[in-house]
């Protein structure tokens, strides 16, 4: 495998991501440079959803430490975009392969404890792996940023510094797209922990929420990501059978409809938590979602761990360690666009009925899906062709992707009628009565994307009689309707 290869694979396998082992607000290092860096100018085709990744020098020239790490995504103006428009699926930096600083757009910024740093050195390779996606059928331009604390080794304040290195905790560790799906009902109470309520998560391979401690160490830091609909990932601790819980990072949702959109930010650990841990030991990450309100596909439980040796820690056998953490961030500007309001599009209950689609040949049942719009009952066309059309209880009705050409991906998602409010970081979800989903139309390597590696998708046959409303995952603004009956 070329080492080009391999790098992809690796950064893909840090996919998703967030943020790394941040330690709350706090002071800055004495003695750090505040360093602003620039990733661009990437031009973000319409509805663009796809992964790229490109080595990048955007960085210091000397040797040195990394105490703080803050990412974002800017416009030329400086300005950040909504999340409802751009959004920041996940960066990651990978350092010499290994993934090491990210950003997902919960936004935490990685703070290590003061005294403790990533070591840097200029001939280290750094690889960017972006992922940006642009809910709109509108191209754009934009900017990955990242403001970096700096020591310089020749410093005097680099003299007390205590590397530290990243270990990468992931409920779906080494996977190229480390995603798994949460259906509506699943779990107990309204809520399911990934992989412990997940039927045969790993086939029979091995557990790939585990890491196994590979030397005496002390854990200072460690942060959650999760996406929409994520309440808390865990991190836990087995020794000669005994597991404790190391911590808890949870969402706070500042999002007014509950825990339903970005507008979120991670508990992380407190400045002084250190955690002994001995060779042998294996460390372990749940993730939890709620599963009471919609159902959640293609969702993320990461937890990255800043790791140290030769630093004092407590026995977390002995001495409980769990404490609550604090958030890393509040509200964002960014995220004010929640959605929901009235748009003034048609209800499609109430709508009169389009064509009936009848015949045994699926053609004669089919959708195409172009430039955005769904052929037939889509919410924002006019006159009969944006009435729902009509199948037959037992029959089924075919959507094709015929942006696909232009590497777009669409879905065909269930949301709860009538799904015609606007779109916003919290409207619409997954939440129809009755569960469907699409995955995603469209090509891409299986393992590497959430593509289902087929353009067309057929509804469930087993639909009672009623009007049926959808939206696509990837372009929310897009709505659509059908009508079973009798
Ligand atoms: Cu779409």
């Amino acid at each position: 495998m070329g080492t080009l290869r391999r790098a992809y694979l690796l950064l893909l396998a840090a996919a998703g991501l967030c943020l790394l082992a941040p330690a709350g607000a706090q002071a800055t290092t004495p003695g750090a440079q505040h360093l602003h860096y620039e990733f661009g100018p990437l031009h973000i085709q319409p509805g663009q959803n796809t992964i790229d990744f490109s080595p990048t020098n955007n960085r210091p020239t000397v040797p040195g430490y990394i105490t703080r790490f803050a990412p974002n995504i800017r416009r030329a103006d400086g300005s950040v975009p909504p999340v409802d428009v751009i959004h920041l699926h996940h960066a990651v930096w990978l350092i010499n392969f290994q993934p090491t600083f990210a950003a997902g757009e919960e936004k935490t910024t990685a703070d290590l404890p003061s005294g403790f740093g990533w070591r840097y050195r200029p001939t280290d390779k750094w690889l960017l792996n972006y992922m940006i996606h642009n809910l709109t059928p509108q191209s754009d331009t934009v900017w990955i940023t990242y403001d970096i604390d700096f020591v310089p080794a020749d410093s005097p304040a680099a003299a007390g510094i205590t590397p530290v290195r990243t270990q990468w905790m992931d409920v779906q560790y080494g996977h190229a797209y480390p995603v798994f799906d949460v259906a509506r009902g699943s779990g107990t109470h309204g809520q399911f922990t990934y992989p412990d309520q997940a039927k045969n998560p790993y086939g029979s391979g091995p557990p790939l929420n585990q890491w196994t401690v590979d030397k005496d160490g002390v854990l200072v830091g460690t942060a959650g990501h999760l996406h929409p609909g994520g309440l808390r990932t865990d991190l836990w601790l087995t020794r000669d059978g005994r597991k404790v819980h190391l911590f808890q990072s949870a969402a706070h949702y500042f999002e007014p409809a509950g825990a339903v959109s970005w507008d979120v930010a991670m508990s992380a650990t407190r400045p002084d938590w250190r955690v002994a841990v001995k060779k042998g030991d294996v460390l372990s990450v749940t993730a939890t979602y709620d599963s009471k309100r919609a159902s959640w596909y293609e969702v993320m439980g990461i937890m990255p761990v800043a790791v140290a040796e030769g630093v004092p820690g407590v026995d977390p056998f002995t001495t409980p360690v769990d404490r609550p953490g604090v958030l890393t961030h509040g509200h964002l500007p960014e995220n004010n666009n929640h959605g929901g309001a009235n748009a003034g599009l048609p209800n499609p209950v109430k709508l009169l009925s389009g064509p009936v689609l009848r015949g045994r040949a699926a053609s004669r049942r089919s959708i195409d899906i172009k430039n955005f719009v769904y052929g037939m009952g889509d919410l924002g066309l006019s006159g009969a062709r944006g009435r729902p059309p009509v199948i037959r209880r037992g029959q089924s009705l075919r959507f094709n992707n015929a942006d696909w050409p232009r590497t777009i991906y669409h879905t065909i998602t269930a949301c709860r009628a009538p799904c015609n409010r606007t779109t916003g970081i919290a409207y619409p979800i997954a939440d129809g009565k009755r569960q469907f989903d699409s995955a995603e139309l469209g090509y891409g390597p299986r393992g590497l994307t959430a593509a289902s590696n087929r353009v067309s998708w057929s509804t469930p046959v087993n639909l009672p009689p009623g009007t049926y409303t959808y939206f696509c995952r990837i372009h929310p603004f897009m709505r659509g309707a059908f009508r079973v009956v009798r």
